[in-house]
């Protein structure tokens, strides 16, 4: 077994990983941003190494650096977590060829083979696992109208390089063939660099399903039953959980089957995640996951196995010490991703800040995955998920009971999060029926009752912003013959500050004069309001010309950021004078975006 495991990532995960490592008396190293000095992971690790400024490009996703680390601390694995370098298979075959330290995670080689989209349908097709009728990459509109006429409408068009829904079109009529193809392309080259695209036959209302897989290096491999994913706003999970309410066991049992099937047939070791969708009792493989999954908690669960021990163990040579019919599924769990984000404000990422008041739920049933405490100041320049939330049942119905209770008591001040949505599912009529399908957050749920949890359980003024005072609670605790009561007083204030600048101090996360980001830091003139960055990102669209008239709330640009579309929108109405983006930029925090006279 290792001596000294470096963790490639940070936050929860990266904690997640050291309590791996501690549990088998494995030695623990952090890397570390600038922004990450004071991190939670940094804390918990036995030795930590900056590995470079807050700018991801430049630290966590910068090869030599982890790898210099990783050197100079003496490690001799390294785990890369999720995200970052996690399915980087260029990385990975870097670290394989590291003399003395060893990549825990599936090879290079099957990161290339699973990671091109069309390549894991032909080897999930071999080992007869269902797929959705599609194609090998295509180039010409007329291969679209053919597998149209064959298998008619509507057809689903996806970037070979990509996944997590982004770039993929819809093609609902032979018309729209044309357009949508040349976009997808173009998105493809943007976002993955590989224009690569290829067809399946969409599936309008389906559940997203995936299956855990554990395999070692002798040949055996276990699936650790399914989780279910459905409940997903704009391709980003929102609240994964275990077994699927969704599935027969008859169904259960032919998808864990089908998953291991398919990932013996492609020779593929550790821990990895094969995904499908189910629609009216059939399932279809989508795709594979060559990583340990922010949900994997759910798994772990309902199961009692330490799926990152596992991961650990396996890449250190070890046998897998239970047959297939030995792993139980076992009551009901539920992750909740506690996310920086004002769901009352289309989830738009909240601004970092001190956490004033850090005070996660206990208790029977309930885990926390975080990397958190009182006081710290948090770093949100990464990634939204500061926190999971995960509870376990008997049964679903005690699951739900104890995630409201949780969620009840988990007190955070000092940033807006996500929990007054969370408590809004656990009442929603379709979430608690367990019927609701990938598109019920983008179609279906009204935004009004994510408005009402905001103001009900969040914070004061984190709704939508309408009210045109901003109102201070204060808190006192009073005792009436000996009964305590805890009384809020609200006090309307002073207007709220209009205009878009964003309101953070300079440095790591600050304004643009801390240089590109990768595309050139745009320039105005100084007059006019300006409509700034709120976080470095991609431009994905622009949505406004000189000269245009928009309207408070009408929206400028997209920004993507954090693995998620961001609006950016006119806090005033104005004309446009200046437009200082160009769809594919690449911008930095406090970069101008558009300016309005
Ligand atoms: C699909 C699909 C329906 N039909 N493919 C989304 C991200 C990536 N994992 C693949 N995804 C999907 N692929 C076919 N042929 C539905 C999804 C999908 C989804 C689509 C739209 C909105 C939300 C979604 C959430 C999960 C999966």
């Amino acid at each position: 077994m290792f001596e000294k495991v470096l963790v490639a990532n940070r936050g929860e995960i990266a904690v997640r990983v050291m309590r791996a490592c501690e549990d088998l008396g494995i030695g623990t190293v952090a890397v570390y941003s600038d922004a990450d000095k004071h991190g939670g992971h940094v804390r918990y690790a036995d030795e930590a190494y900056n590995v470079g400024p807050a700018r991801a490009a430049d630290s966590y996703l910068d090869h030599e650096a982890i790898i210099d680390a990783a050197k100079k601390a003496g490690a001799d694995a390294i785990h890369p977590g999720y995200g970052f370098l996690a399915e980087n298979a260029e990385f990975a075959a870097k670290v394989e060829a590291t003399e003395g330290v060893t990549w825990v995670g599936p090879s290079s080689a099957s990161m290339e083979q699973l990671g091109e989209k069309t390549k894991a349908r032909r080897v999930m097709e071999s080992a007869g696992v269902p797929i959705v009728p599609g194609t090998d990459p295509v180039t010409e509109v007329e291969e679209v109208h053919e597998f149209g006429e064959e298998h008619g409408y509507p057809i689903a068009i996806k970037a070979e390089g990509g996944g997590g829904g982004r770039g993929m079109k819809v093609v609902r009529e032979p018309e729209e063939a044309e357009e949508l193809l040349a976009t997808a392309k173009r998105e493809g080259e943007a976002y993955f660099d590989n224009d690569s695209v290829y067809l399946e036959r969409y599936l309008e209302q389906p559940r997203h399903i995936e299956v855990q897989i554990v395999a070692d290096q002798h040949g055996n491999v276990r699936h650790l039953g399914e989780r279910d994913c459905s409940l997903q706003r704009r391709h980003q999970k929102v609240i994964e959980e275990g077994p699927s309410p969704a599935l027969s066991d008859e169904l259960r049992e032919e998808i864990g089957e089908a998953a291991r099937q398919g990932v013996k047939a492609s020779d593929y070791v550790n821990a990895g995640t094969v995904e499908f969708l189910v629609e009216d009792g059939n399932f279809y493989f989508l795709e594979v996951n060559t990583r340990i999954q922010v949900e994997h908690t759910v798994t772990e669960e309902i199961t009692g196995i330490d799926i990152v021990k596992w991961q650990l163990k396996i890449a250190a040579g070890e046998e897998l010490d239970f047959a297939q019919e030995d792993v139980e599924v076992e009551g009901h769990a539920m992750e909740f991703r506690i996310n920086a984000e004002n769901a009352a404000k289309e989830f738009a990422p909240s601004q970092g800040g001190e956490l004033e008041t850090y005070d996660p739920p206990g208790g029977i049933g309930v885990r926390m995955d975080d990397a958190l405490r009182q006081g710290d100041d948090l770093v949100t320049d990464y990634d939204s998920m500061i926190a999971k939330l995960v509870v376990y049942g008997a049964d679903r119905e005690e699951c739900i009971a104890r995630s409201k209770r949780a969620l009840a008591e988990y007190e955070i001040e000092g940033i807006v999060t996500v929990i007054p949505f969370h408590r809004l599912m656990l009442e929603d009529e379709r979430f608690v029926a367990g019927t609701h399908t990938t598109k019920y957050l983008d179609e279906e749920l009204d935004k009004a009752r994510i408005q009402e949890a905001q103001e009900k359980w969040g914070p004061a003024s984190s709704g939508d912003g309408k009210d045109d005072e901003e109102t201070v609670t204060r808190e006192f605790t009073i005792e009436v013959n000996g009964k305590r009561f805890e009384v809020d007083l609200e006090e309307k204030g002073m207007p709220v500050q209009t205009g878009s600048q964003p309101k953070r101090p300079s440095g790591p996360r600050g304004g643009s004069s801390g240089g590109s980001s990768g595309g050139s830091s745009p320039s105005v003139s100084a007059d006019g309001e300006v409509i700034a960055a709120e976080m470095q990102g991609t431009i994905l669209s622009v949505n406004v010309e000189e000269g245009d008239t928009v309207e408070s709330g009408d929206v400028i640009c997209v920004l993507e950021a954090m693995k998620m579309e961001n609006d950016v929108v006119a806090e005033v109405g104005g004309t446009v004078t200046e437009v200082a983006i160009e769809e594919g930029q690449s911008v930095n925090q406090g970069d101008p975006l558009v300016v309005l006279d």
